[in-house]
């Protein structure tokens, strides 16, 4: 059998609504929606962690947070020799990575600021990759890498990519206009990369290509001259949190910005989110509201394009019907539902609910797949696409769900959140019916009948009438949890 090439692409903070073949027509994503109609679209995929670095290690391990340790950004995994690059690599694999990455703390000892020469050479050895070239930042928090280095060589001073025209003031998203065109933007030089190291590469070795888009994380900065721009006027309303019930402290606190000046705060500010701006009046204002959100989903339409410009790239090198190309987001954005910005601790499906599409020509049922699954499951499954032993992983090998095979027999899936060891934390397990969300050492929680309240606006987490419920649901985690353990090898009985 040949073994397939993979090519493995993860946007920034992209929630499940912003491809337009999840129900969004005032998106234009049509070659996300061709992955969506020749593969398979997972309708239901949750994130194990709703911010970069720990979401990230996940997707990349196979593992949750509390068997990687990599529990928040800045922290670093505890170990990454069995990366999905480096299992690939050891099978044979032809390993390379471009854009995000963010499997490390980002200060200035990362392994993603070490310096980069004035050629823009790829580095060698990067965690499993044979070759890397890397991004880090968001615009106006700084550009690095292989990028800055692929900017300076085009004359562009690094002075000038930070530049934003805001449409307001003292706003965390940074609505407004990019001052440089889109050729110059980070997705058009992943694109621009990819296509390059496909046309360069021995079609006789498999390889594992894996993407980091950027976007649409925050600052919502569109390039000035792009023009497939999302019509604010089509945008849905956001989720209300008017009739929302029992809401836990910490959300009010993020709700409010006060966040960072309660006890939940640790070290260094609540991770993923501004955490000191007030939402609740941010979004409160229809003119900040629409903008935002349509620059952030414009963004979107950018991603697409430049995937359009890799799909044809692998279409044209004759790539595509041996290629497996899945499509994800390390988290979503709460983008104004129940009146919070960005992301952080918080269990709501706006930021744990995630794109996952996957096509692989002539081997995958084409349908949406309805039952929850996890970005945990993405690495055995690709490894059993390659043909590689699976280490023991937290994720599930989905290849027979993907052939028309019955749902897994796991009835749900796991999130975690760490903001550090002894501060605010919780487990939440997501069925097809329900979400529970137990924060440890605290007297709140939150359980949501998903069926019948998909919005999430009544909290059954201390009603009587769900007490069953919420028992079965809890016993399910112990089970899950209890499923991960680390075990020792046992060769005998003595
Ligand atoms: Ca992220």
């Amino acid at each position: 059998m040949t073994r397939p090439n993979i090519l493995l692409i993860t946007s920034d903070q992209q929630r499940y609504d912003a491809v337009g073949a999840h129900g969004s027509p005032f998106l234009t994503t049509p070659h996300l929606d061709s992955l969506a109609h020749e593969g398979v679209t997972f309708q239901r995929t949750y994130c194990p962690n709703a911010v970069c670095t720990p979401s990230r290690l996940s997707l990349m391990t196979g593992t949750f947070l509390s068997r990687h340790g990599g529990y928040n950004i800045g922290c670093t995994a505890i170990d990454k020799t069995r990366f999905l690059s480096v299992m690939l690599r050891a099978a044979g694999y032809r390993t390379h990575h471009i854009g995000k990455a963010h499997w490390h703390p980002w200060n200035d000892s990362s392994p993603e600021k070490a310096p980069v020469d004035e050629h823009g050479t790829p580095w060698r050895d990067f965690v499993g990759f044979d070759t890397a070239e890397l991004t880090t930042g968001h615009v106006t928090w700084g550009v690095t890498g292989h990028y800055a280095r692929w900017l300076e060589r085009r004359g562009i001073p690094r002075r000038e990519l930070n530049q934003i025209t805001p449409l307001f003031a003292q706003d965390p998203n940074e609505t407004g206009t990019w001052g440089m065109p889109s050729a110059n933007h980070s997705s058009a030089w992943i694109a621009e990369r990819t296509t390059d190291f496909l046309e360069r590469h021995d079609h006789r070795q498999p390889f594992f290509l894996n993407l980091g888009f950027q976007d649409p994380h925050h600052p919502h900065a569109v390039p000035f001259d792009f023009e497939a721009r999302v019509d604010q006027d089509q945008l849905p309303g956001t989720i209300s949190s008017e009739t929302d019930t029992d809401v836990p402290e910490p959300v009010q606190l993020l709700r409010s910005g006060h966040i960072n000046s309660s006890r939940y705060r640790g070290p260094f500010e609540i991770a993923g989110n501004s955490g000191t701006h007030d939402w609740q009046a941010y979004f409160s204002d229809p003119a900040r509201e629409r903008a935002t959100r349509a620059h952030y989903y414009s963004l979107v339409n950018l991603i697409d394009q430049q995937l359009g410009i890799i799909l044809n790239a692998l279409k044209a090198l004759e790539y595509e019907r041996d290629t497996i190309v899945v499509f994800t987001s390390d988290h979503g954005d709460m983008l104004g539902d129940h009146d919070i910005g960005q992301k952080g601790p918080l269990a709501y499906e706006s930021v744990l609910r995630v794109p996952l599409l996957l096509r692989y020509p002539g081997h995958v049922e084409l349908r949406a797949l309805e039952h929850p699954v996890s970005l945990v499951d993405v690495y055995p499954t690709l490894l059993g696409y390659a043909g590689v032993p699976c280490p023991r992983v937290d994720g599930i090998d989905l290849r027979s769900y993907l052939h028309g095979g019955p749902a897994p027999s796991r009835p749900g899936v796991r999130v975690e959140y760490k903001e550090e060891p002894d501060r605010l934390r919780y487990k939440a397990w997501i069925t097809t019916h329900y979400k529970l969300v137990v924060y440890p050492g605290e007297s709140f929680g939150e359980l949501y009948d998903l069926n019948r309240d998909p919005h999430e606006h009544s909290n059954r987490f201390h009603d009587p009438d769900f007490s069953a419920i919420k028992a079965q649901l809890l016993t399910q985690l112990l089970e899950d949890l209890e499923r991960s353990e680390p075990a020792s090898e046992r060769p005998s009985r003595v």
